[in-house]
């Protein structure tokens, strides 16, 4: 077993076993004209975290590791897309609606692309996700199960929605999960904060957490 400097206590992995999980990093949170945007959100926050989460992607790679990349995003005819969801709240744009980067949230329009800096390799596997939490309406899990993944480390936007939902949602299913504190953000926070005190509480009731230099010291420290 390898280590990980972590809260509240060492996060133990077995190197085969462990995969990251890049959140969501697409234009549509991120940039201007986006759905993060249209729900009245400042966007440009999260782009902070850009460098972080590329430190993460890159040192997955170098390792041989497996990264994943996920995509918040719906079927040009919106039938994965619950009227509940696209007509909650007063949002400038809803889902589907024409917007500066194409249709909002939509595959294959550009608002649903990775960010170049964090494009996804040549065999990386992309989860294209209807919901918040990658595991619900996706074959994540087959994917997980064929790679033999049973540790993941998070990455990605925002903390309090689309990370922690994929986070409760793989604890539950049985996986160890460690969230990278300087690569996530949320448009609030205090929310991003809180996020992080809730998943390490009560002995790490959801996870651990950890900085993104933990993380790469202890997959260095495992070689
Ligand atoms: N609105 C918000 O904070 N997040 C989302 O809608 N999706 C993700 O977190 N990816």
């Amino acid at each position: 077993m390898s280590e990980i400097a972590a809260k509240p206590f060492p996060f133990f992995f077995d190197r085969p076993a462990i995969a990251l999980i890049v959140i969501d990093m697409q234009r549509d949170f991120v940039e201007v004209g986006g759905f993060g945007e249209s729900l009245g959100n400042d966007v440009l926050r999260l782009r902070k975290i850009v460098p972080a989460v590329r430190r993460l992607i890159e040192a997955f790679r170098s390792h041989g590791l497996p990264v994943i990349h996920t995509v918040e995003c719906h079927r040009p005819d919106l039938s994965d897309c619950p009227p509940a969801k696209r007509n909650r709240g007063d949002p400038r744009l809803r889902i589907g609606d024409p917007g500066p980067m194409g249709r909002i949230l939509i595959a294959g329009e550009p608002g649903a692309a990775i960010l170049p800096e964090l494009a996804p390799g040549p065999g990386e596997i992309v989860i294209e996700k209807p919901g918040k939490g990658a595991f619900y309406g996706t074959d994540l899990g087959a994917h997980l199960d064929r790679l033999g993944a049973r540790q993941l480390v998070f990455a990605g936007v925002t903390t309090e929605v689309c990370v922690q939902t994929t986070m409760r949602e793989a604890n539950d299913r049985g996986y160890e999960c460690l969230l990278a504190e300087d690569a996530t953000e949320s448009y609030f926070p205090e929310f991003k904060a809180a996020t992080l005190d809730m998943i390490r509480a009560q002995c790490a009731i959801v996870g651990w957490t950890a900085t993104t230099e933990g993380v790469i010291e202890g997959l260095r420290d495992a070689e």
